[in-house]
């Protein structure tokens, strides 16, 4: 008897803190600021519950998914992922959703930081030009996926109608220097990959789970160039990161750090020191690392494809003072001759051919472009429209060596027009020794109608090493 009285006690104790969130009070009213990708609300500093009231317009609008492609997204407050929500633990949220009169389609929200059946979705079904109302108390703490869950449900989230709600716990989260908002999605369009023009959704790809474009918030390499996501070293930063899905698992990671914590799955356990952390389709991760180093890091999927050759691909620039005993970059390069007679002699063949003839470099050259190149630039060279520029006859390479001597080194980001075409990408330094790049240009600048340059190491070597590299690991 005893016993299970202490037993219900127990019980008591533990769901008393999810009943404070049910019956706390609520004092005053507030509207919430929202804000748009990759911007993330303020913290919440006030320490009592309010009724806080969220406006969020459902917009059907054309916008690129890529450098040239167009899309018809369907979004939460004109963006994608949809507009960031942040809320207090234990809030009475009142919800207003708009549907804008231009839209074509009904369309409601499914908030899974809501109890109640569907989330919300029944409740706010709204035709365009319309505004639906309900309310829900924020009773679980978390950082929560908001979807549109009107039918066909896939073809909705396929489109963008996505975004994050954050519950922050009653005591707050840490203090950190800054934050930003990152959600994947995958996106299915008739057209392949980098297909320029207006390209519209394609059902059947969606349904066989084969995406065209994997991106973070929208569009292919959204988060590169001006719109890299930007701090300094000394920084602790912190990711919401969401995966809207509609179909894939993200394996999130940022080359170039660890991430000293996540709260995994959004949720309050916190794990540390991790490399790559799982957002399942309709979950998110919290995640949290100090920059110690300058230089970019790369956010991806490292299910790697989907990031050098669908878009799942964005930059975290990183400014400040060098600190060499964390990371030295690179030190030396070395011939290296291991003993014994086949790889000796292997080595030597190719000793003869650093010293060799144009066309040994050229020959060499052919090799490491279809092995470090091939991939972007395709075999041909000549490229992808709006994702990989034209090596064959490019107007660009052809200007200036020493240019395109420093884009192989260092790699490069940013807007350029290479034949007229527009590319806003990034092409990654490859970490190859002065040799390998002599011999890949002279290759290149021999082949395809450019014009017949010749690149030396010592052309290579005059050209200096930033150390600002993208890529790695
Ligand atoms: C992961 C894909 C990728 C790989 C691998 C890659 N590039 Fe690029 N490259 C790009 C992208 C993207 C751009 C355009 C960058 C921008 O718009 O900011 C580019 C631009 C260039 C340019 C200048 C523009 C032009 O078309 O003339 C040259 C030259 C170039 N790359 C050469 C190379 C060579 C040589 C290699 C191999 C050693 C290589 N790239 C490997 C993606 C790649
Ligand atoms: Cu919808």
């Amino acid at each position: 008897m005893k016993r299970t009285i202490l037993f219900l006690c127990l019980c008591l104790l533990l769901i008393s803190c999810k009943k404070d969130n049910i019956t706390s009070s609520i004092e005053g009213e507030e509207l919430a600021v929202l804000t748009s990708p990759p911007n993330v609300p303020p913290p919440i500093t006030r320490k009592t519950n309010t009724k806080l009231v969220v406006h969020l317009e459902v917009v059907e609008k054309k916008m690129p998914i890529a450098e040239g492609v167009d899309y018809t997204f369907w979004t939460f407050g004109g963006t994608v992922p949809g507009s960031f929500i942040r809320v207090k633990e234990g809030d009475l949220i009142e919800f207003h959703l708009k549907n804008h009169p231009d839209s074509k389609m009904p369309h409601n929200i499914d908030l899974h930081a809501v109890t109640g059946p569907g989330g919300g979705a029944a409740s706010s079904f709204t035709l365009p030009g319309h505004e639906s109302v309900f309310s829900f108390k924020a009773l679980n703490p978390g950082l929560y996926v908001y979807h549109c869950a009107t039918a066909p449900v896939g073809m909705h989230i396929a489109n963008g109608m996505y975004g994050l709600i954050l519950v922050e716990p009653k005591e707050g989260l840490p203090k950190v220097d800054k934050e930003f908002y990152v959600m994947q999605g995958d996106f299915y369009t008739k057209g392949k990959y980098g297909k320029q023009g207006y390209q519209p959704f394609d059902m059947e790809s969606a349904i066989d789970e084969k995406p065209t474009y994997v991106v973070f918030n929208g569009a292919a390499n959204k988060l590169t160039g001006d719109n890299a996501l930007k701090a300094k070293v000394g920084e602790i930063i912190r990711l919401y990161v969401g995966n809207g899905g509609p179909n894939l698992v993200s394996s999130f990671h940022v080359i170039g750090e660890i991430f000293d914590k996540v709260y995994i799955e959004g949720g309050k356990l916190v794990n540390e020191n991790v490399q790559t952390t799982l957002v399942p389709a309709g979950g998110s991760a919290i995640v949290e690392f100090k920059l110690e180093v300058p230089g970019n890091l790369v956010i991806v999927d490292h299910s790697i494809f989907r990031t050098f050759n669908k878009g799942a691909l964005g930059l975290i620039a990183v400014d400040g003072p060098e600190a060499k005993v964390v990371y030295s970059g690179k030190q030396a390069d070395n011939v290296y001759l291991p003993e014994g007679g086949a790889i000796q002699k292997v080595n030597e063949k190719q000793i003869v051919d650093v010293a060799g003839s144009v066309e040994d470099r050229i020959k060499m050259g052919s090799n490491i472009y279809s092995q470090n190149c091939a991939a972007c630039h395709q075999p041909d060279g000549k490229g992808i429209d709006g994702a990989f520029p034209p090596l064959a006859a490019s107007d660009w390479l052809n200007k200036d060596k020493e240019r395109t001597i420093n884009v192989v080194k260092n790699g490069l980001t940013g807007p350029i027009v290479v034949n007229g075409g527009n590319y806003n990408s990034v092409m990654p330094a490859l970490g190859l020794s002065d040799e390998d790049i002599a011999n890949v240009l002279t290759f290149v600048y021999n082949s395809w109608g450019n014009s017949k340059k010749i690149v030396t190491p010592s052309d290579v070597a005059k050209v200096k090493h930033t150390g600002a590299e993208v890529g790695g690991h």
